[in-house]
């Protein structure tokens, strides 16, 4: 395909350092080969992560300057209030300082002990959220999302047989709520289909079940509503987002993805009574109801970066990119996660290193490589991540063992995607000489963070 044309032209640029061979080798031991431990100078290209890495429109920094930083009533907080009940059809919003904030007052309010909640996939820090108060979180994805090879349109559906087994096995009182991601991070950024919204929200009606959202990357998931489902060709995607939106109880949302910001969240409902109860646990954990631990200026740059993230010339540019990447590698036979996703390339890294035991982790071990081949920084998407069972406390392998090639959105030049593009090519015509790895450093919680690994002889 041919690169995707830019919608934006470019006003301000950032110097990046390309380490040397010796240095990226030393580097990436020194941070006990977990990517999240590299210094950033030490990094050329970095695709750790979607999350607060975009870069801002001008219109996003001169709001900035009108941030109102008062302690109560902040002006900001009311525009975004606004552009929240414009974008998403939620009248009631809790600003926190980022996603994992408005998870934990969302989560801590809607389960207790022993509960569960089904979900499609999971989320690391949702995951971690619904544990914390006593609850576990289970997979409720249609058996398509496990497989890289299968091309499913929508892969982040959920799976309404699996739904009413755990209804029937655990009984609908033990289901905390239903919770769903929009453009599902660890399946590989698959969307969930509209008429999957749809059928759920009268699953949920017939059991009395709340149906919350991930909706962090719900832009993305609009656009390939758009993109892939009948009779939505035309539909202007603040339309589509209202629709999906109108099926839920609330959402919560880390503005530092589709917001085009770099720091910021919320949860928005349109339910009165979550919506008193999380807005008291704010001044708890976050600080005051119309600042949630922002600053002024930041709710005005979510404010508008919300609106700006759902032009469709932009999503189209911003998926195809993505898709860019995806295909170069595709055509050199490299296995990754297909379809192509909506904010990242996931390499399959079973297949990729298929000389390595799951205990030698391919995953952590690819991302490695990759950085000390060309300074490029990915993130380990695999059993690292998934941690271990709540339970057994032992290690749990999933099917998809994956490293993420994170795209920040409107940050990177197409030739910064082939330049990526071409070292995993030949790295993948070496991969037979890539030693695996062992954990020698465990922390207790979201051990992917902090985590500290040896390379093991090949
Ligand atoms: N996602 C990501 O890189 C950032 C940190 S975790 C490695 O993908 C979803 C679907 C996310 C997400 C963060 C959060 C938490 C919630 N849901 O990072 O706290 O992808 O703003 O959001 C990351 P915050």
């Amino acid at each position: 395909m041919q690169p995707p044309a830019e919608p934006f032209k470019i006003k301000v640029v950032e110097p990046v350092n390309l380490p040397s061979e010796e240095r990226r080798k030393e580097a990436i031991r020194e941070a006990g080969f977990n990517t999240f431990l590299l210094l950033s100078e030490d990094v050329y290209i970095d695709l750790l992560t979607d999350s607060g890495t975009a870069a801002m429109s001008d219109n996003q920094w001169a709001g900035m300057m009108i941030g109102d930083e008062a302690y109560a009533g902040s002006k900001n907080f009311y525009n975004l209030e606004k552009a929240v009940l414009d974008v998403l059809g939620y009248k009631y919003v809790v600003p926190t300082h980022q996603g994992r904030g408005a998870e934990h007052l969302m989560f801590q309010h809607l389960v207790k002990p022993n509960q569960i909640v089904p979900r499609n996939m999971y989320f690391t820090t949702s995951k971690l959220h619904v544990e914390i108060p006593g609850g576990k979180m289970v997979d409720a994805i249609i058996d398509e999302a496990h497989d890289p090879e299968n091309l499913h349109p929508f892969k982040g559906d959920m799976d309404l047989n699996k739904m009413q087994k755990y209804v029937d096995d655990y009984g609908v009182e033990k289901i905390a709520f239903v919770s769903v991601e929009m453009n599902v991070n660890m399946a590989g950024g698959q969307p969930v289909s509209m008429d999957n919204l749809r059928k759920l929200r009268e699953f949920c009606n017939d059991y009395k079940l709340k149906m919350i959202y991930d909706a962090t990357r719900s832009s993305e998931n609009a656009y390939f509503i758009r993109e892939r489902e009948t009779g939505y060709e035309d539909t202007p995607i603040i339309e589509i987002l209202r629709e999906m939106m109108s099926y839920s109880d609330g959402s919560v949302y880390s503005s530092k993805k589709d917001c085009l910001v770099n720091i910021g969240g919320f949860l928005a409902t349109n339910d009165k009574e979550i919506f008193e109860a999380t807005r008291n646990m704010v001044v708890i954990y976050e600080g005051l109801h119309t600042y949630g631990g922002m600053a002024g200026r930041d709710m005005e740059a979510v404010a508008r970066g919300l609106r700006e993230g759902t032009q469709y010339e932009y999503l189209k540019y911003r998926v195809n990119q993505v898709r860019y990447l995806g295909e170069m590698l595709m055509e050199a036979n490299v296995p990754i996660v297909k379809p192509t996703g909506g904010h990242a390339i996931f390499l399959n890294a079973l297949k990729f290193l298929p000389h390595l035991e799951r205990e030698q982790w391919p995953a952590q071990t690819l991302a490695g490589a990759i950085y000390e081949d060309s300074a490029v920084r990915a993130m380990e998407r695999g059993a690292v991540s998934k941690g271990r069972d709540k339970e057994t406390g032992e290690n749990v392998f999933p099917a998809l063992e994956l490293v993420r090639l994170t795209i920040p959105r409107r940050v990177y030049t197409n030739t910064h995607m082939e330049y990526t593009a071409s070292s995993i090519i030949n790295l993948y015509e070496k991969r037979n000489t890539i030693p695996g790895l062992k954990m020698v450093y465990e922390p207790k919680y979201l051990r992917f963070f902090q985590a500290k690994f040896e390379q093991m002889p090949l």
